[in-house]
């Protein structure tokens, strides 16, 4: 789709092509894989004896691997545990199989093959369940050891920062991103130029860290999945802090699309959020509006925050107004801060922002769950 958008887009733009071959799709965030718990081992029906555990299948989030990794350290990408061992006169109780662990970055959650969750592995070390090894023979199963469970699984990679940029493409995220932090990602002056999500560090004065993704442009539509939009949009699920990038001048993605000024993006990115998840609305969000140096800008600058202030003017787009209307649970931004990513204005004022309202709203998260804990800890004290 984004593909086949970029050549209708820009036909006479050959140079500066797409990296070639699978290079572009180097990045991967998905992996599908079967898993089958060993089988149990036979039992002894003469001695009594049982049957060994069939070995279990888990996924663990570890460190220094990719998905890519997953993908390419096996072709078929099924997982087999080991059966477990029978019993025999010498050994009456059979040896577990062998367990079998996949090892996946931090950040990915696995479902079923009905997208049903099974576990979130955001921390290092933290494991779940796929597939259980089935149990040992012994009297209650006629000595006949189970077969394992089996099943298919998707292990998807959710990126995990502390801030995640949404905006429309072109809006100027990934000359942000490179403003702000060391990271060098591709700038240039067409829509759809990041393809995949990258993180950057700011670091602070005080050698504080704030981790920013930057990620793929989004578009009307992408909450249907349009342009992959879901790909990229489940990477802002795990982040502290949305920071809108509107450029301010607007958008239109060809001359067949309409106009979007900078008020209806901001809309349209609601909008799409919210219907992609609702609860994604409700996170702390900042807004920033860039490109404040280009000429004009001052005008845009004071037309847009007119209509942000002004509720009951909710001058969205005109084909789709009711449909917006009836979704609509507006953002409320924590700030709206002018800047020039390209430039450096109002960066300073933004870095501490994010900051402030990243910690605001921790210690809020903090608060609430200290008190759940202690007040646990007073319903356990009552039950004892
Ligand atoms: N004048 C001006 N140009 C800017 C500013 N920020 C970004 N640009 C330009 O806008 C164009 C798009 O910038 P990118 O950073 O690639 O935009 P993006 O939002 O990452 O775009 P996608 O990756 O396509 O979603 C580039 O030509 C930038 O140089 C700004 O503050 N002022
Ligand atoms: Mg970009």
């Amino acid at each position: 789709m984004v593909l086949l958008t970029r050549f209708l887009l820009f036909p006479n733009k050959t140079t500066r092509r797409f990296p070639a071959g699978n290079k572009r799709h180097s990045f991967i965030d998905q992996v599908r894989i079967y898993a089958r718990g060993g089988g149990g081992g036979q039992g002894h029906p003469k001695f009594g004896g049982i049957g060994g555990k069939g070995g279990d299948v888990y996924v663990q989030a570890s460190t220094g691997i990719t998905l890519k990794n997953v993908k390419s350290s096996k072709r078929d990408q099924r997982y087999i545990a080991g059966p477990g061992d029978n019993s025999k006169a010498r050994i009456l109780q059979g040896g577990k199989g062998r367990d079998v662990v996949i090892k996946v970055p931090p950040g990915v959650c696995v479902t079923d093959d009905n997208n049903r969750l099974l576990g979130d592995l955001n921390n290092v070390g933290e494991k779940v369940l796929v597939a259980r090894g089935g149990e040992g023979g012994y009297e209650k199963n006629l000595w006949n050891g189970a077969k394992g469970s089996r099943g298919s699984f998707k292990l998807i990679l959710k990126l995990i920062a502390d801030v995640g940029f949404v905006g429309f493409p072109n809006a100027g995220k990934s000359t942000l991103l490179k403003a702000v932090s060391r990271t060098e990602p591709k700038i240039a002056d067409y829509p759809f130029t990041t393809i995949r999500p990258q993180v950057g560090v700011v670091e602070y004065a005080d050698k504080r860290q704030i981790s920013m993704a930057d990620l793929p442009g989004l578009i009307e539509g992408s909450h249907q999945n349009m342009g992959m939009g879901h790909r990229f949009l489940r990477h802002v699920e795990r982040t502290k802090l949305l920071l809108f990038v509107i450029d301010i001048h607007g958008f239109q993605l060809s001359p067949r699309h309409a106009y979007r000024n900078a008020y209806q993006t901001i809309n349209i990115l609601n909008k799409e959020l919210e219907l992609y998840k609702s609860e994604l609305v409700e996170k702390p969000a900042i807004l920033a509006l860039n490109k404040v140096d280009v000429e004009g800008a001052d005008k845009l600058l004071q037309e847009t925050l007119e209509l942000i202030q002004d509720k009951s003017l909710h001058s969205l787009t005109e084909k789709d107004t009711e449909e917006n209307e009836e979704h609509r649970l507006p953002i409320s931004f924590e700030d709206i801060i002018p800047i020039s990513a390209k430039h450096g204005e109002g960066l300073d004022r933004l870095k501490s922002r994010v900051r402030e309202v990243i910690d605001e709203h921790y210690e809020k998260e903090r608060t609430i769950q200290d008190l759940e804990v202690e007040m646990g800890r007073r319903k356990n004290i009552g039950v004892v």
